[in-house]
């Protein structure tokens, strides 16, 4: 692919092009508004773009999470970003989200080391009971997947629709120091590659290890969309979250999201 590069020639008070060979990617775009980064990243896949070319928008009009559900996406407070996965076995699609979110994990633990974001199975990153990151990973053809990665960096309670307020937290409120995005998409840029690397069609050895830790559902008691409950007992080596009903049998939910009983959402 010989890509023009589209959109802002700089981004974040560095040229986007001072980006790309900082995060060492083989393009990156940055745009005022977009409907949404992971449309835009498919149009360059479609043109048979590389891994790891890099997308992000200030504002996403369409900002998109699972199952049609909206992302809310204001002007500069969030790092709305996508980024073109091309692995090379085939890896379970419950479990690429999973992986995407310790990747993103990692980041955060970098750029904020006071703070501790858990994993919510099967796509969030969590502060404590808050949202603070939602991952979108589109599969569009073989080897090819349109991960999305929206972060909430800036926002006060304010800046959220009423409706997300008591459930969505920013980076900066839960740690309290300003949060430089440029940096965090690097370091997200570079978990991302880290895992990648190796990607593992299950999860095993240190990295099973690291989402069990990093898993925060586990033990607690959770409904899922049919409003089956059970205590969950961890992430699968295929990804999928293991729960025990009541009564004792385990079930393995593979789709579809939970919430923890007793919380909104
Ligand atoms: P999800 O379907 O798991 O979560 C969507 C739900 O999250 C919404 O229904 C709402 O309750 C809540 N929500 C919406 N906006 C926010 C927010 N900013 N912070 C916290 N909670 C919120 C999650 O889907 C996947 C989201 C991926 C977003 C990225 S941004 C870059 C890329 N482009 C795009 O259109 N989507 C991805």
């Amino acid at each position: 692919m010989r890509e023009e590069r589209a959109g802002l020639a700089r981004w974040e008070g560095e040229p986007v092009d001072a980006w790309e060979r900082a995060w060492g990617v083989p393009l990156m775009e940055a745009f005022e508004r977009l409907s949404s980064t992971n449309d835009r990243l498919r149009e360059l896949a479609d043109r048979d773009a590389p891994a790891f070319v890099v997308v992000v928008a200030e504002e996403q009009t369409a900002g998109r999470g699972r199952e049609g559900r909206a992302w809310s996406s204001p002007p500069g407070l969030g790092l709305w970003m996508s980024v073109l996965l091309r692995p090379e076995s085939e890896i379970p699609p419950t479990l690429l989200p999973l992986l995407v979110g310790v990747a993103v994990c990692r980041a955060i633990r970098v750029v904020c080391p006071d703070l501790e974001p858990l994993l919510k199975w099967p796509n969030d990153v969590m502060l404590g009971r808050r949202k603070v990151c939602g991952i979108l990973c589109e599969g569009i053809g073989p080897g090819r997947v349109v991960v999305g990665i929206g972060t909430n960096v800036r926002q006060r309670a304010e800046d959220f629709p009423p409706e997300l307020r008591t459930l969505a937290v920013s980076l900066e409120v839960a740690g309290r120091e300003p949060v430089e995005r440029a940096l965090l998409a690097g370091h997200l840029v570079r978990s991302l590659k880290e895992l990648v690397s190796d990607l593992p069609s299950r999860l095993e050895g240190p990295l099973a290890h690291e989402v069990s830790r990093l898993d925060a559902l586990l033990g607690t008691r959770v409904r899922d969309v049919s409003g089956g409950e059970g205590i969950a007992q961890g992430i699968a080596s295929d990804g999928a979250l293991r729960v025990r009903v009541d009564g004792g049998t385990e079930r393995r939910l593979v789709a579809g999201g939970v919430t923890i009983v007793g919380e909104l959402d």
